[in-house]
């Protein structure tokens, strides 16, 4: 008994813009991801604090990546090869609504998406597509200030619409908005957000989340209308807060913290505020832009199944004397003293991921969808091939975790879908160093090489995981 139930989902996810590049091919518009540089910039960038309009001589990553928008047919067919059953990718908005606000899609941007979807078919792969991964056509940005106002609603559902329509009968998993927390860490990678001087930014981030939100519940309506078969999920930056010490406070402290990001997904699994998220709003002075028909909207527009990404837990206390000065996925924290860290500073807590879950799973009794786990690392690339033991001893741990959660705890899970399957540009930090991926791709830091794909130690390891639907984890 420790194979994974019959049907269970073993895959890999990566995001349009930190893997297509082509950003002027097919007819595709600017989007804010094509403006966030690499290098000592990005940060600011990301949280909407640095006009990227005024940075000269840098270099913006996305725009070229690993170049998968003429790669696919040949990435598709790794995929399969290891024996994916279903991959996870996002579409880029501005490929299909250049501007956003146009009402007729962009003919080509969507025969893009339709060719990747039908390589899929083809090997049996199932897609799990995201609407939105960290990205909002430019025009939207400079002409509304993206989510801050409530017409993004509007526009995002068009995007939904023409997505739901075409794809109906081969598309069944959806995912609204990625990472939907991620908005109130880093508002412009999030969702295209900046700020004037003076402004209220917490104000600001909380008004375009509500209407991420409440875009989200009208999406969830629609896709059912369209395609009643369809499923349609949340997506949350995940891993439990835990207490520095079992001092009360401490413990207070790791609840709060955890609150911050539950908020999001208690809002689209049950359909409304939750008290405390009312509080805290008032206490902040925070006045949302409410109408008389937003309540019914989010309670009418709850998810089917709630998915997650999983890199670390954190640590939260009550003293000020411990600094949060410890890496992880976007947030930082205190140094957790009885974990391991990665390259990259982030903790490493495999038996966080089955603690996760539970939390997640008691929370909501709703399906969960593990959608991004996996090691940043910077590999080393000989032979053509990557002798990643260390990534295969992440992935393997991450796993078994996984494995106890369902077959043990009884949690739901419908599947697993490792991070950057592929090598491709990270989100932090901008870097191609940091690969993820069961494929190398010849790239430097400049995205500049042949491009071409290689498997690593770990692309074998994966395939025979799959292949045994998870008992065989030692290789
Ligand atoms: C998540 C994002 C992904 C991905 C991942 C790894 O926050 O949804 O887009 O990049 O983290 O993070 P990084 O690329 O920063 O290492």
């Amino acid at each position: 008994m420790s194979k994974m139930p019959n049907g269970f989902l073993w895959g890999g996810a990566t995001a349009a813009n930190q893997c297509e590049g082509a950003f002027q091919e097919g007819g595709r518009g600017l989007s804010n991801i094509d403006f966030l540089p690499a290098g000592e910039h990005r940060r600011a960038v990301a949280n909407g604090t640095l006009d990227p309009h005024t940075l000269e001589k840098v270099r913006f990553p996305s725009r070229s990546a690993i170049d998968h928008f003429h790669h696919y047919i040949e990435d598709i067919a790794l995929f399969a090869e290891m024996g994916f059953r279903v991959y996870r990718f996002s579409v880029s908005w501005s490929r299909i609504f250049p501007q956003g606000d146009e009402t007729v899609p962009n003919e080509e941007g969507l025969c893009f998406y339709e060719n990747i979807i039908d390589e899929c078919c083809k090997y049996g792969i199932e897609p799990l597509v995201t609407i939105c991964h960290f990205d909002v056509p430019e025009h939207l940005i400079q002409k509304y200030g993206s989510w801050r106002s409530r017409k993004m609603i509007d526009f995002y559902l068009n995007l939904c619409r023409v997505l739901f329509a075409r794809f109906k009968g081969k598309v069944k998993y959806w995912i609204t908005f990625n990472e939907i927390n991620m908005i109130l860490h880093l508002p412009y990678m999030a969702a295209g957000l900046t700020f004037r001087d003076g402004e209220n930014r917490l104000e600001t981030c909380h008004i375009a989340a509500y209407h991420e939100l409440l875009a989200s519940a009208q999406a969830v309506r629609l896709a059912h209308e369209i395609d009643p078969e369809s499923q349609i999920g949340c997506m949350l930056a995940a891993g439990n807060t835990y207490p520095y010490s079992c001092r009360p406070n401490d413990v207070l402290e790791a609840m709060l913290a955890d609150r911050e990001n539950f908020f999001f997904t208690d809002v689209q699994v049950r359909g409304h505020y939750p008290n405390y998220a009312r509080k805290k709003l008032e206490r902040e002075g925070i006045t949302l832009p409410r109408q008389p028909e937003d309540a019914e909207t989010l309670k009418q527009g709850t998810v089917d199944f709630v998915s997650f990404s999983y890199y670390n837990s954190m640590t939260a206390s009550s003293d000020p004397n411990l600094q949060a000065s410890k890496n992880g996925n976007i947030f930082s924290t205190i140094e957790n003293p009885y974990l391991e860290s990665s390259e990259w500073g982030w903790s490493i807590d495999p038996l966080g991921l089955r603690i996760t879950l539970n939390t997640l799973y008691d929370r909501y009794q709703k399906p969960l969808f593990i959608v991004e786990n996996g090691l940043g690392a910077s590999d080393v690339f000989e032979n053509n091939t990557v002798e990643d033991d260390y990534r295969i001893n992440y992935l393997r741990e991450h796993i078994r975790a996984m494995k106890d959660a369902v077959l043990l705890d009884g949690v739901d899970l419908i599947g697993y879908t490792a991070w950057g399957c592929i090598d491709l540009v990270s989100a932090s930090s901008g870097e191609m160093r940091k690969r993820y991926g069961m494929i190398y791709v010849d790239a430097d830091e400049s995205c500049m090489g042949t491009l071409c794909r290689f498997r690593k130690k770990s692309f074998y390891w994966y395939q025979k995981v799959i292949a045994s639907n998870g008992e065989s984890l030692d290789g």
